[in-house]
């Protein structure tokens, strides 16, 4: 193998302000039909991989891609969580415009997607392992997915012709259908993308057994900041729940075995120890065991405290996850061997690595993903093309996961839609250089206040700053972090007087990014509906507002006349998820502040197809009729309140819901939207 040039080019780039690939082979990439082997992980971060210089681990198969192909040294996505990067990479969209901003949304199947252009285009598709959509693939020739998030052992696949339980490890199983695809499935005839797709290494990080002995005996490096005290960052940096230290649990996640005691009084996802191990057939759960049984006697006797117990936590997080990035490294490698084996096909196949987003591994005392900080923010890519892209190249400007498609197709030479946001990442690869490439990438997370806790946000990256805009109703502040003084993003310097021009620049290129993508969503529409309680989140969306709560209930709402008697809109369940649906909130105090004063819910609920009234507590049915509803068509809701009588009159699909109202409802003075549990999109509300 000819040696990498990368040191050369490496200190090459850092003078030049854009990236340094280029071609070596035969004229541009555009319509050269190759072959796509897509190996897409679960959480994998760049900083666990060693091409991109990992102090933790190596990884010798991808680092085999990097090695004889290229690598992209600021390659990011748009939205840090599984199921919004995978249906960016999919439509080569950002997450408001293929509407699916957070995981448990179901991706609208009939929009345009990759595959299904490359399918049109002649292409052999096929996708194995993680897919996290929830609605069913399409665009693929066969497709065997994970339901939901999957399973480390036996995990269940769902394909076309049904659900089946397969007997292994997730990653050695979905390596073996990829494999098998390529050597049976497929329609040799035509160029083919294979898209193989890892669970691993996304919690629980349960290994393979063959890797439960890796770094038994290493004592992995701390990062800088896993005491990160966080005191220039926004005050939810310390409050989230996906601290090393608090919220990595030890029996679900860190596999020390409960005694009995522990067992019962099991919380969280300890609760869940025994489902966990039950899946295992009894050779599996007896090799798994016993793999940490010496450690975990060990941590018993020593019963660490303080900081030596979040070191204790790490190691053994850390190592669990890397030998789930071990198995997949292998992966890559069989899957690399496959081609070695037949070089009529590799001739003619680009191989592409990369992650669905990145992870903290410890660092600011985290694990898991969501900020925009570098560590989740950083998708790795990987790719290499022998004889027609360069060897040991990297890419240094900034591309991100809405790249993928439109690359995708371009190579195929299919049209790429105007409505994709990403662009072809080609120019950067056969020499046609990047004149009019992106000086800033842009970002948005949604899936506020749910598992781990991370408020909603958006943000602009340059080639040396990171705006982020947080907003929320408990939570509306900036930070801004200079990524060269700053590389750790310690020093949050949004009210920093010296950088007021900068900020100002930055929040006009954050505008401009959200005009040129169209993202009307999180521009603190909650600030119009100051009444605001419990885990509800507004957001605007095409025609009014999108309502949400990812657990309990809770309630957006704002003032109106007092002479306000009825109150229309339609209502729009999410496709697929009818169980989920929201409400219109009343609220009779006109205390602006109170948000504890009476309410009512008023609206249709999609799953047991009854037009509710609901008292304050949104569970008490004040009335409840029957409604013929045909499970897709938006629902057209009127509320009228008649003062004199005090009653409350619901209609909708021809029925009529109606309850008397105590003597505190004088007057209508708070209008909005609730919502438990669900997600409805909502008309602007018609006031009379
Ligand atoms: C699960 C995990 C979370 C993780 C999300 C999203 N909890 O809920 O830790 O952040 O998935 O991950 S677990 O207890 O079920 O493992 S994602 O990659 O699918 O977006
Ligand atoms: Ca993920």
């Amino acid at each position: 193998m000819r040696p990498r040039p990368l040191l050369l080019l490496t200190a090459f780039a850092a003078m030049l302000p854009l990236g340094i690939a280029q071609a070596p082979g035969p004229g541009p990439l555009t319509a050269s039909r190759p072959n796509i082997v897509f190996v897409f992980s679960d959480d994998h971060a760049a900083h666990a991989i060693s091409a991109y210089g990992s102090r933790l681990c190596r990884t010798p198969n991808i680092d085999r891609i990097a090695g004889g192909g290229v690598l992209f040294r600021n390659n990011f996505c748009g939205n840090a969580l599984c199921g919004p990067s995978r249906a960016t990479v999919l439509t080569g969209t950002h997450s408001h415009h293929n509407g699916f901003m957070r995981n448990g949304n179901v991706f609208d199947g009939a929009q345009t997607t990759m595959p299904k252009l490359l399918q049109k285009a002649g292409y052999a598709t096929a996708i194995f392992g993680k897919w996290h959509l929830e609605s069913e693939p399409q665009g693929f020739d066969r497709w065997a997915v994970l339901p939901d998030q999957g399973h480390y052992y036996n995990p269940d696949f769902n394909t076309k012709e049904g659900k089946s339980r397969l007997e292994g490890h997730v990653t050695d199983l979905t390596t073996a259908m990829a494999i098998e695809w390529l050597e049976r499935g497929r329609d040799a005839a035509k160029p083919f993308l294979l898209m193989c797709q890892h669970k691993a290494p996304h919690r629980e990080w349960m290994p393979a057994p063959q890797d439960l002995g890796l770094y038994r005996d290493v004592e992995l490096p701390l990062p800088e900041t896993l005491f990160d005290d966080y005191s220039t960052r926004i005050p939810q940096a310390a409050q989230t729940e996906m601290e090393i230290q608090k919220d990595l649990y030890l029996q679900y996640d860190l596999f020390v075995e409960p005694t009995d005691a522990e067992r019962a009084a099991a919380k969280g996802p300890d609760a869940w120890w025994d489902g966990m191990m039950k899946r295992l057939t009894g050779d599996q759960r007896a090799t798994l065991l016993a793999a940490y049984r010496e450690e975990n006697e060990a941590f018993r006797r020593d019963a660490p405290t303080g900081r030596a117990l979040v070191q204790w936590k790490l190691q053994r997080y850390l190592k669990n996850y890397l030998r789930c990035v071990a198995g997949v490294d292998r992966s890559v490698g069989q899957l690399l061997d496959w081609l070695d084996a037949h070089p009529d096909v590799k001739k003619n196949t680009l191989v592409v690595y990369s992650s669905d987003q990145g992870f903290f591994l410890g660092e600011h005392g985290y694990y898991d993903k969501r900020w925009m900080y570098e560590e989740c923010f950083r998708m790795p890519l990987v790719l290499r093309w022998p004889g027609r892209i360069g060897e040991g190249l990297e890419v240094a400007q900034l591309t991100q996961n809405i790249d993928f498609a439109p690359t995708f197709l371009e190579l195929a030479g299919a049209v790429i839609p105007s409505s994709m946001h990403g662009k072809s990442m080609l120019p950067l690869l056969d020499g046609r250089g990047d004149s009019g490439w992106r000086d800033a990438v842009y970002y948005h997370y949604y899936e506020s206040q749910a598992t781990h806790r991370v408020p909603a946000h958006f943000g602009v990256r340059t080639a040396r700053h990171k705006l982020i805009r947080y907003y929320e109703p408990h939570v509306d502040a900036w930070e801004l972090f200079d990524l060269e003084q700053d590389p750790r993003e310690q020093n949050n310097v949004a009210d920093n007087p010296a950088l007021r021009d900068t900020r100002k620049l930055l929040e006009r290129r954050l505008a401009e990014l959200r005009l040129e993508y169209g993202d009307t969503t999180g521009d603190l529409a909650t600030g119009s509906f100051p009444r605001t309680a419990g885990l509800a989140r507004i957001q605007r969306a095409d025609d009014g507002y999108r309502v949400w709560a990812n657990a309990q209930g809770g309630f957006a709402m704002k003032p109106c006349s007092s002479a306000a008697r009825t109150f229309v809109t339609t209502m729009r369940p999410q496709p697929g998820r009818a169980q989920q649906n929201g409400f219109v909130a009343l609220g009779s105090s006109s205390s602006g502040s109170d948000q504890d004063g009476p309410r009512l819910f008023a609206g249709v609920a999609f799953a047991r197809k009854r037009l509710l009234i609901l008292s304050s507590d949104a569970r008490t049915e004040l009335a409840s009729i029957p409604v013929q509803w045909n499970e897709k068509d938006a629902v057209l809701l009127s509320v009228t309140f008649d003062p004199a009588s005090r009653t409350l009159v619901a209609s909708a699909l021809g029925a009529v819901a109606k309850t008397q109202l105590p003597a505190a409802w004088r007057e209508i003075a708070f209008v909005g939207y609730g919502a438990s549990n669900a997600e409805t999109e909502f008309s602007e509300l018609r006031i009379e």
